[in-house]
């Protein structure tokens, strides 16, 4: 059976990676089986990154790449009827989602003073007391410098939470009062759309990100109406 790698599940969400929630929201919408297995170190895998799946020997590291190999060995068709806009708009959506909104999350976790306290505890609490001493800053200073390498740490707090609504902004959008992004059925961007979604919705942590979501009565219910139909035992869908 095909084993899907992933963070373990926390805050009762499937995933608060989003990379690993839009896989496994995926395999769930295209009706493929599948079994989680937890990865504890990220450096374990292919590309010292989570997710990857391995389908009977056949590994594959990334979202992107996933979804592409899952489609043409299982014949999923979730994006048969679309146009050539949606596609385009699907491919796109995807783009500023996981290569802008994705880092000011990072951000709004890992370098907010309050909700790195959180953080802190959810992600490293079961390490032995002195590695745990230690290990949580030397993560932090990583993550910080990638977010400077990348360039969104460059940005004042304002900046760079502007630039995530902007991004947020363009989902509320193209969604309007569909039910899904791309109209009356779900199609592979609602995945991605989700995951990013419930990881800001449903995590609790305070930030304008939040904020912004909190208020678009659009999104919220597009959020509860993915998690309903795709993760029915998770309660945090359910109100
Ligand atoms: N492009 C990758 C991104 C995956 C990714 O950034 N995963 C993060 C978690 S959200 C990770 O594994 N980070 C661990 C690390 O960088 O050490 C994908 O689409 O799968």
């Amino acid at each position: 059976m095909l084993r899907l790698f992933q963070f373990e599940p926390k805050y009762g969400l499937p995933n608060v990676s989003p990379f690993c929630m839009k896989v496994e929201t995926f395999l769930r919408m295209a009706k493929i089986q599948y079994a989680m297995q937890i990865v504890k170190n990220p450096r374990t895998t292919p590309k010292g990154k989570a997710p990857y799946i391995n389908d009977d020997g056949t590994v594959v590291a990334d979202s992107a790449f996933i979804v592409d190999y899952l489609t043409e060995k299982y014949h999923v068709t979730l994006d048969r009827d679309l146009t050539g806009l949606q596609r385009g708009i699907a491919t796109m959506t995807t783009g500023a989602l996981e290569e802008r909104l994705y880092f000011v999350l990072v951000y709004s976790r890992w370098v907010e003073a309050k909700n790195w306290e959180q953080i802190k505890q959810l992600w490293f609490s079961g390490l032995p007391p002195v590695v745990r001493s230690v290990v949580p800053g030397i993560v932090r200073k990583g993550v910080i410098k990638t977010l400077n390498l990348q360039g969104i740490g460059r940005h004042s707090r304002d900046e760079i939470y502007a630039l995530g609504i902007k991004d947020l902004k363009g989902l509320v959008q193209v969604l309007g009062d569909q039910k899904y992004l791309l109209g009356a059925e779900p199609t592979s961007v609602d995945a991605v759309v989700f995951a990013f979604v419930a990881n800001i919705l449903k995590v609790p942590l305070s930030s304008p990100l939040f904020d912004y979501v909190a208020d678009q009565h659009e999104l919220v219910s597009y959020c509860q109406r993915m998690g309903k139909k795709y993760f029915p035992e998770y309660a945090v869908f359910q109100s």
